[in-house]
C-alpha cells in the first residue's frame, strides 16, 4: 500500500472544497515544548499534543486546501503521495516514531459537516496499530463513546470522553481504543470556518494475484 493516499471528503459536505492560496510554512515553538496529554480509561487509550506550531499549521492547511481533490462520498481509488502530505507523515514518524502507509481526509466546511459514531476497525489495518489523527483549521469538539453505553440497549454507564482537537493538533488513538470505543465529529453550528482532518493509519499490504 505504501505510496498512496485516499482523499475522501466529509460526511455531508457542501462548498467546492478548494481555497488556492500558498503561504511559506514559518516555525512554530519547538515541539518538545508542547506538553503531552495522556487521556486514559478502560479500553481508551489516546495521547494529545500540538504537533505544529500556529504558522506552521496555518501554512499546511493552505496547502492542504490548494493541493487536495476532494469527493462527495466515499471513495476508496488511492493517489500517489503528494508534498505536503509527505511532510505532515515525516513529521509523525520523527515525533512518534511511527510510519503510516495510508492517510483518510476529510474536510468539513463548516459545523454542519460532521461524522457520526464509529470505531476505526477496517480489516485491512495493521492489528494493534495506532491511528494518528492530525486537524488543521477550526478548532471541533471530538467524543469518544464505550461500545456498552451507547443508545437504548447501553449494559453499564460509562461516561463519554470528550476532547477539543485543535489547529496543528495530533491525536494518537491506540490499541485497544478502536476495538471499545465509538468516536464522533458532532455538529457545532456555532463553527463557521472550515477543518481538514487526516488520519494516518498503518495498512496490510494487499496481496496482488
Ligand atoms: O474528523 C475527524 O476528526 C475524524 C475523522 C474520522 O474519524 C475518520 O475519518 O474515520
Ligand atoms: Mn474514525
Amino acid at each position: 500500500m505504501d505510496g498512496f493516499v485516499v482523499k475522501r471528503s466529509a460526511e455531508e459536505r457542501g462548498g467546492d472544497g478548494k481555497r488556492p492560496r500558498l503561504e511559506e510554512a514559518a516555525g512554530g515553538p519547538p515541539r518538545s515544548s508542547q506538553p503531552r496529554q495522556e487521556i486514559r480509561a478502560q479500553g481508551l487509550s489516546l495521547e494529545y499534543r500540538l504537533l505544529f506550531g500556529r504558522a506552521e499549521a496555518d501554512a499546511i492547511f493552505q496547502q492542504l486546501e490548494k493541493d487536495v481533490e476532494y469527493f462527495e462520498g466515499v471513495t476508496f481509488s488511492p493517489k500517489p503521495w503528494i508534498p505536503v502530505l509527505i511532510h505532515i507523515r515525516e513529521r509523525l514518524a520523527l515525533d512518534t516514531g511511527h510510519t503510516f502507509n495510508f492517510v483518510l481526509i476529510n474536510r468539513y466546511k463548516d459545523g454542519e459537516d460532521h461524522i457520526g459514531e464509529h470505531r476505526d476497525d477496517e480489516k485491512e489495518l495493521v492489528p494493534r496499530s495506532p491511528i494518528a489523527s492530525v486537524s488543521f483549521g477550526a478548532c471541533r469538539d471530538f467524543v469518544f463513546r464505550h461500545c456498552d453505553s451507547r443508545g437504548k440497549n447501553a449494559t453499564r454507564r460509562i461516561k463519554p470522553v470528550k476532547l477539543q482537537l485543535a489547529h496543528g493538533s495530533l491525536l494518537m488513538m491506540k490499541y485497544p481504543t478502536n476495538v471499545y470505543w465509538y468516536h464522533s465529529l458532532p455538529i457545532r453550528r456555532r463553527v463557521l470556518a472550515p477543518r481538514i482532518n487526516l488520519t494516518f493509519r498503518k495498512m496490510m499490504a494487499v496481496d496482488k494475484k
